[in-house]
C-alpha cells in the first residue's frame, strides 16, 4: 500500500479529544479534500481542529458546521461488536438497498463496529461491494513517481497538483482503523471500489470500521466487508514453509495460504481473501 502524507505546507488536523487531556488523531487534510464527517466517540469530551500554516502563500481555508446531539451507545446508531468468532459479514444499513441520511431533525448518524480476534490471530477485511458517495483524495504510481522526482529536484511550489487531489467524503464516509491500538490516523474510504480485490490485514488483534452519514447524504448502495480470523503469521505474506495451520480445526488456503476455521469451508463465504476461492472450491 502506497502511503505518503502529501500535506506540505499547510493543513488542517482533526483530534478526539478525551476529558484527561488525551487525543486520538483523526487525519491531516489539505488541498481540496474535505475531511470526511465525524461524531465524537463515547466518553470523549471533544473534537480538536488544527489549522497549521507555514510562511508563505494561502488559500481561502474551511467552513466546517458543528452540531450538539444526544449522547449515543458506544456503537452509535448501529453497528456491532464481533469477539470469538471465525468471520462474518458487516455492510451498510438497508444493504442491498442504498443506504440513506439519518432521521428527519437529525443532523448525522453512526455505525460504530468493532472486531476482536482471537489472540495469535489477525483480521482479513474483504470488501466485496463498496459504493459510498464522494471523491478521496488518492495517488497513482505514476503521480507518485512524478510528485517525487520534483520534490527531488525542488521544482514544485504548489505540491498538491501532482496528484488526485479529491474532495473527500463531506456527506458520508467509512473509516477503517487496522490498528486502532495505536495512534495511526484511520483511512477514510468513499467512492467505488478501487479494485477488483479490496482488502485489508489488521496489524493487531482489533479491527475497528465506523460509517457515519449526515444530512447532506444522498444514499448509495454502499458496502459488504466480510471478514475472517486468519492465523499470525508476522509481517509479510504467510509462506507455506512457516505456515503452521493446526490441522484439525483449520484450514489452509490454497493460494493465499492463510490458516482460517475448517468450518468456514463450502459456507457460500469467500474466506481466503483476494484471488483465492479455495475453501469455496472443494
Ligand atoms: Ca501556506
Ligand atoms: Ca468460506
Amino acid at each position: 500500500m502506497v502511503c505518503i502524507n502529501v500535506c506540505l505546507e499547510d493543513w488542517l488536523e482533526m483530534y478526539v479529544v478525551y476529558r484527561d487531556g488525551s487525543d486520538r488523531f483523526l487525519g491531516r487534510y489539505c488541498s481540496f479534500t474535505a475531511p470526511g464527517p465525524v461524531e465524537s466517540p463515547q466518553r470523549a469530551v471533544g473534537i480538536r481542529v488544527f489549522l497549521h500554516t507555514d510562511q508563505e502563500n494561502v488559500a481561502s481555508g474551511f467552513k466546517a458546521r458543528y452540531i450538539f446531539e444526544a449522547a449515543k451507545s458506544v456503537f452509535g446508531d448501529c453497528g456491532g461488536n464481533y469477539t470469538g468468532q471465525d468471520s462474518g459479514v458487516i455492510t451498510s444499513p438497508n444493504f442491498p438497498a442504498n443506504y440513506h441520511g439519518p432521521g428527519k431533525g437529525l443532523a448525522s448518524s453512526a455505525c460504530n463496529w468493532y472486531i476482536t480476534a482471537r489472540i495469535g490471530y489477525k483480521i482479513l477485511l474483504n470488501f466485496e461491494v463498496f459504493s459510498v458517495e464522494g471523491d478521496p483524495a488518492g495517488m497513482n504510481l505514476l503521480s507518485v513517481l512524478v510528485f517525487v522526482k520534483a520534490l527531488v529536484k525542488n521544482l514544485i511550489k504548489n505540491t498538491y497538483s501532482m496528484f488526485h487531489a479529491g474532495r473527500g467524503c463531506p456527506a458520508a464516509v467509512l473509516r477503517l482503523w487496522t490498528f486502532p491500538e495505536s495512534d495511526a490516523a484511520p483511512q477514510e474510504l468513499c467512492g467505488e471500489k478501487l479494485a477488483e480485490q479490496w482488502h485489508y490485514m489488521s496489524q493487531g488483534q482489533t479491527a475497528r470500521i465506523s460509517f457515519t452519514t449526515t444530512d447532506k447524504t444522498i444514499g448509495a448502495q454502499g458496502f459488504r466487508i466480510v471478514w475472517t480470523e486468519v492465523q499470525d503469521t508476522g509481517p509479510g505474506p504467510p509462506s507455506s514453509i512457516a505456515n503452521m495451520c493446526e490441522p484439525t480445526y483449520h484450514f489452509m488456503c490454497e493460494h493465499s495460504n492463510y490458516c482460517i476455521a475448517e468450518k468456514l469451508r463450502c459456507d457460500n463465504v469467500k474466506n481466503c481473501g483476494p484471488g483465492d476461492d479455495s475453501d469455496e472450491m472443494h
